[in-house]
């Protein structure tokens, strides 16, 4: 398995403000990728392959966004991190606003994913170490690869931000492989639905996006992932939604993943992008599923039996200290069949 890391993605240390001003440590601490890095052999540093790939994904006014909000904010007077707190959701013009305030609503949808001063250098290094690796799979050096990205991406859509993600790593994979010729599948196995990856793909046939997560009407991010959302226009179809309660454990997730694998061969897919959360484990401290760490072996040898390609990204998984051999478990599942 060849995996890559660019420790840049450290310096981002999101903080979390509370609704009476105060604060409190943020889920998707530095440490986590900390601990993915000791659980496994040396990961490679990422490569620099620009802000083309990412433009091909995230819209440009965004991007600005994303590597001045912090200044802006600063330069605004405000104490600590840049966070939205009013978002244009009622009667909306297409306004271009310049006050950072408004800049937060327009390009954010939830309270829990600020600018810090180390956030765009980390999310620039996280999108390139997700090409770096993918760059592996598609010189064909290795059959899988492992990009540690943190923070994760899959919440982050073209022109939003949310769910602690910035840039949609997965995403950004996906349609720089699909540049290069290949027919892109992306399975999101994480907890959490994967809005951004959703959106970004809606409208399009030629990237299946398949998600297996935790109901949203129950669940984070409330408002996108469930079963009747299936794409539109030339991607109707192309997109799929398997919530499932929670409470599940690995016997009541495995039906899913074959629902999920049997449409990915059916779609004809030659390279899968597999957004992995380690936050469906038993032990997470915001989520509520009941995967083990020895399951994450067994969900992956099932992966690997579709017999592709295949880019993991890193995204969710907040039980720290169980986190590197979550990680190793699932990795280990792809190592297997190789
Ligand atoms: C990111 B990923 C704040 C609740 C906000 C956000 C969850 C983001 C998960 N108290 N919850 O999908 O692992
Ligand atoms: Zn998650």
């Amino acid at each position: 398995m060849y995996g890559v890391f660019d420790p840049v993605q450290r310096d981002h240390v999101p903080a979390q403000e509370l609704h009476n001003g105060g604060w409190m440590p943020h889920s998707d601490v530095p440490a986590r990728a900390d601990m993915i890095v000791a659980a496994l052999p040396p990961l490679a540093p990422a490569q620099d392959f620009g802000l083309e790939p990412i433009l091909a994904v995230h819209d440009p006014d965004y991007i600005e966004f994303l590597r001045t909000g912090y200044q802006r904010w600063q330069a605004s007077g405000r104490p600590g991190q840049a966070i939205g707190y009013t978002w244009p959701v009622v009667a909306r013009q297409p306004r271009k606003l310049d006050r950072i305030d408004a800049l937060l609503g327009r390009f954010s949808f939830d309270a829990a994913t600020p600018l810090g001063p180390g956030t765009w250098e980390a999310v620039y290094g996280g999108a390139q170490t997700a090409l770096t690796a993918l760059q592996a799979v598609l010189d064909g050096r290795d059959p899988y690869a492992f990009a540690l990205c943190r923070p994760p991406g899959h919440h982050a859509g073209a022109d939003y931000l949310g769910g602690y993600c910035y840039l949609n790593n997965a995403a950004i994979a996906a349609e720089a492989a699909t540049r290069a010729g290949r027919r892109v599948a992306v399975l999101d196995v994480d907890y959490h639905h994967g809005n951004g990856t959703q959106d970004i793909f809606w409208r399009r046939g030629d990237v299946f996006f398949a998600s297996i997560h935790a109901d949203p009407a129950t669940d984070y991010p409330f408002f996108w992932g469930h079963a009747d959302e299936v794409g539109e226009d030339a991607g109707a179809g192309a997109t799929l939604n398997l919530p499932l309660p929670q409470g599940t454990d690995l016997a009541a997730y495995m039906p899913a993943l074959e629902t999920a694998l049997a449409r990915i061969g059916a779609f004809g897919a030659d390279l899968l992008i597999v957004s992995f959360g380690a936050d469906t484990f038993e032990g997470d401290p915001i989520s509520h599923f009941a995967i083990r760490t020895e399951d994450y072996r067994a969900i992956a040898s099932r992966i690997a039996e579709l017999g592709l390609p295949v880019l993991i990204v890193m995204e969710g998984g907040y039980a720290v200290d169980a986190l590197g051999d979550n990680v190793a478990s699932f990795l280990s599942g792809f190592d297997a069949a190789a």
